[in-house]
């Protein structure tokens, strides 16, 4: 691992690892995470102001709050910073994204790609700003689908958005 977190405790995310959520957002925004192990997160974004756009091996920080409560803390190479709390139990979810105000601003949606095929592009962007005033965006969502797979699966997080199976984002149990 390059990179540790200085809450770091592998033992207590046994139960997280390998987590696979679509969710969406009381504004509407539909996003999917695949926690590929303790500090890899995998996602696509289905709707909302960057939808289209999805990332494999994200180095996040992750800890657990309690029985099914995880946070899961990260900087994008974009200069976006997200932090969501998971509540499993109750299939709730707080996300707070702070958003650079050239992500803001930005109508051609450079952010919208498979990002890790674009990332000293997006950490050029990033240095280029404006980074102020940040975007604040924050808002619960309700897990909408929930299954637990095993760790380091590439096959999760695959593909864009717009190549799934119709019907892929909407399913519930
Ligand atoms: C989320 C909110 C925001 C999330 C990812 C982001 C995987 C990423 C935003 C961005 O980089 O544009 O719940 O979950």
């Amino acid at each position: 691992m390059s990179q540790v977190s200085e809450s770091f405790n592998p033992a207590e995310l046994v139960d997280f690892v390998g987590c696979h959520l679509i969710y969406t957002y009381d504004n509407g925004w539909q996003y999917e995470f695949y926690v590929k192990n303790e500090s890899t997160v995998d996602y696509r974004i289905h709707s909302g102001m960057v939808g289209g756009r999805w990332v494999r091996d994200q180095f996040v920080h992750i800890v657990r709050l309690g029985e099914g409560i995880y946070k899961i803390s990260w900087d994008e190479p974009t200069g976006t910073c997200v932090s969501v709390a998971v509540n499993l139990v109750e299939r709730r979810l707080h996300g707070v994204i702070f958003f650079p105000q050239w992500i803001a601003q930005d109508t051609s949606k450079k952010t919208v790609c498979f990002q890790n095929d674009h990332l000293d592009e997006m950490r050029a962007y990033r240095d280029a700003g404006p980074t102020y005033p940040k975007l604040v965006i924050d808002e619960f969502a309700t897990i909408t689908f929930m299954e637990r797979l095993g760790r380091d699966d590439q096959t999760v997080i695959a593909c864009p958005p717009s190549e799934l199976p119709a019907g892929y984002a909407d399913r519930r149990n």
